[in-house]
């Protein structure tokens, strides 16, 4: 421990921790536009700068530790006037449009510029503007470099977080930016949509690429039908942009909002998430049952989940070898968007052609994924436009809705009943859960052996983590797993996820089903997710996801009774014809 002094409030932390931490763990806020709680010390924005008693010298908070007997000064005139300079000579190189920027309202740069009551810029006719390059052509980011601060936390990102390496800085000095490979457009480099670099960007240099104003003409055209999905993660997130507190479930006024905006049919995602479990299981076994009854060499396993768009083109970049591991299973928005323009249209009498189907993601790359030549199989563009959670908001806000007010609605039926398995899918560990409490079920006919269903050994937020479940007393036809142990992984965030495939690579992992999910946290932390996302954030939204898990009548995907109807009325049984056709896929590199 060391004791120190910020602002005459006497403070004692652990040794190493930062003066920025130092000051947050007594309430006071040191601004800084480069520091994340994700990501490495960078210290190169330098506006967290503070004064020690004794030395001439600014410090910067976020770099410097604290030590015993520092007294710190976190405002004084020094500290004030050099960060005001700091924010003046960054807005001097900022294409500073507040009023029509996408990021207004949300924006670190613009909150700080009205704190600091920059006024006149002091340099903005010391500096011409640079040239600058925005680049529209990805489905899901939009990167302006007119915006950026050069705070380098999107390349930390993409580095360090996800192991990737898109985004990286070029040149030197006043001429240094943040470029990609040859400086090509982002869908042209190794960027795998996540959107990580979108979250954590303090200003509007990256976005997600927005379709609010195309929704909101499919809904006001009278000739359209317009269905909207809801993923898992959606509801316990979407509040905090509406003034609600972190960690709430806003299930039902979701749906009342969506309803209020004109929606014609409010379903959900977890019902397709119920049913890429009843999918992705039947592949697992079919696996399973080559590889240990039939002997057959060929069979590909480990099998990998193969839900999260961004992990999807990770392995197709990164490990193509390893595509046939990947479970052919759709992922539950996709497997949505392809019964709603063929099951869902013909149930409800409405042609395909006049569809349109709007799903609202945690994520990015599902914009990219929604776009994906694979993704065509009703006929039609399976889902039309993808919205984040924070398009949502914007919506709900642009709508004049209190949402804080609204009286908690339910779903629509058909494909909007789900269980609590395919809540989980919004966590970290949720799809091996979900997928575990009904293979073992279908194997020995007996629910999983842990206490309420709760599989707490795959949940957690450890980068990487294993799991072996035993397979005890099965049904006649399952025989060959008896005494089984099924070992499973389960790895979050895309650097976690290349520890995973190196050593599956290197043969010294001997998994039978792998969970990847690219975001740190899986969804609940994905790139289209509120901002602030921090690591105690990821912690709040994951207890409401394991919260309204609990609380569902339904805790078992194969026990969701639409999902039984669908089977009977239209599929016929998991892996047939009609599945094949509409819910499976192959990627290739
Ligand atoms: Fe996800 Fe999924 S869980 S990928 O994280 O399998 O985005 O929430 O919608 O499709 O269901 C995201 C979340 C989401 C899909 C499901």
């Amino acid at each position: 421990q060391v004791t120190l002094k910020i602002d005459s409030i006497s403070v004692s932390v652990k040794q190493g921790t930062s003066l920025l931490d130092a000051a947050r763990s007594i309430n006071i806020k040191i601004p800084t536009l480069c520091h994340h709680e994700d990501l490495c010390v960078a210290g190169n924005c330098r506006v967290c700068v503070v004064e020690q008693t004794g030395s001439d010298r600014l410090l910067p908070a976020c770099a410097i530790p604290a030590s015993d007997g520092m007294e710190i000064h976190t405002n004084s005139m020094k500290v004030r006037s050099s960060r005001k300079q700091i924010l003046e000579l960054l807005v001097s190189e900022h294409r500073a449009e507040c009023t029509t920027c996408y990021k207004s309202g949300n924006c670190e740069l613009q909150e700080l510029s009205h704190e600091y009551i920059l006024g006149e810029n002091a340099f903005i006719n010391l500096v011409p503007f640079k040239e600058y390059t925005i680049d529209y052509y990805s489905p899901s980011i939009i990167k302006d470099d007119s915006k950026c601060i050069r705070c380098q936390r999107c390349v930390r990102t993409c580095d360090q977080l996800q192991n990737i390496g898109a985004l990286t800085v070029s040149k030197k000095g006043s001429e240094m930016k943040i470029s990609t490979f040859f400086e090509k457009p982002i869908y042209q480099v190794v960027c795998t949509n996540c959107g990580q670099c979108v979250n954590r960007c303090p200003t509007g240099a990256l976005t997600e690429k927005n379709y609010v104003e195309e929704v909101w003409s499919a809904i006001n055209d009278v000739k359209k039908y317009v269905v909207v999905q809801t993923a898992p993660a959606v509801r316990i997130a979407l509040g905090e942009a509406l003034g609600v507190d972190p960690g709430e479930i806003v299930t039902g006024k979701m749906v009342a909002a969506l309803r209020r905006l004109g929606f014609n049919s409010v379903l959900d995602t977890d019902f397709t998430a119920d049913l890429t479990i009843i999918e992705e299981g039947h592949e697992l076994l079919q696996r399973l049952k080559k590889a240990l009854k039939e002997k057959d060499k060929n069979v590909r396993l480990p099998m990998t989940t193969s839900c999260s768009p961004g992990w999807i083109k990770f392995i197709e970049h990164i490990f193509p070898d390893f595509l046939p591991n990947l479970s052919s299973a759709k992922s539950p928005q996709q497997m949505f968007g392809a019964l709603a323009k063929t099951f869902f249209a013909n149930k409800i009498g409405v042609d395909p052609a006049s569809m349109v189907s709007v799903s609202v993601m945690p994520c990015t790359a599902k914009k990219f994924e929604a776009n994906r030549p694979e993704m065509f199989s009703s006929g039609y563009q399976d889902v039309d436009y993808v919205l984040t959670t924070r398009e949502l908001a914007l919506m709900i806000k642009q709508a004049g809705i209190d949402f804080k007010s609204l009286a908690d609605d339910t779903y629509d039926s058909i494909m909007g009943e789900s269980s609590g398995a395919a809540v989980i899918f919004g966590a970290t560990g949720g799809v091996m859960e979900a997928a575990l409490r009904t293979v073992y079920e279908v194997v020995t006919g007996r629910e999983v052996p842990f206490e309420g269903l709760n599989i707490t050994p795959v949940r957690g937020m450890e980068g990487v983590r294993e799991a072996t479940v035993k397979i005890e007393k099965t049904l006649p036809e399952w025989d060959f797993l008896e005494g089984v142990e099924v070992k499973t992984c389960v790895a979050h965030g895309l650097a976690n996820a290349k520890k995973v495939m190196e050593s599956v690579k290197d043969g010294s992992a001997n998994y039978h089903f792998i969970e990847i999910m690219a975001c740190p946290g899986g969804c609940l932390g994905g790139g289209g997710q509120p901002i602030p996302t921090s690591p105690e954030i990821r912690k709040v939204r994951s207890s409401a996801i394991y919260r309204e898990d609990t609380h569902k009548t339904i805790r078992k995907s194969h026990e969701n009774p639409e999902v039984v109807k669908v089977y009977k009325e239209f599929l016929g049984e998991p892996l047939g014809h009609e599945s094949h056709r509409l819910l499976h896929t192959h990627y290739t590199p």
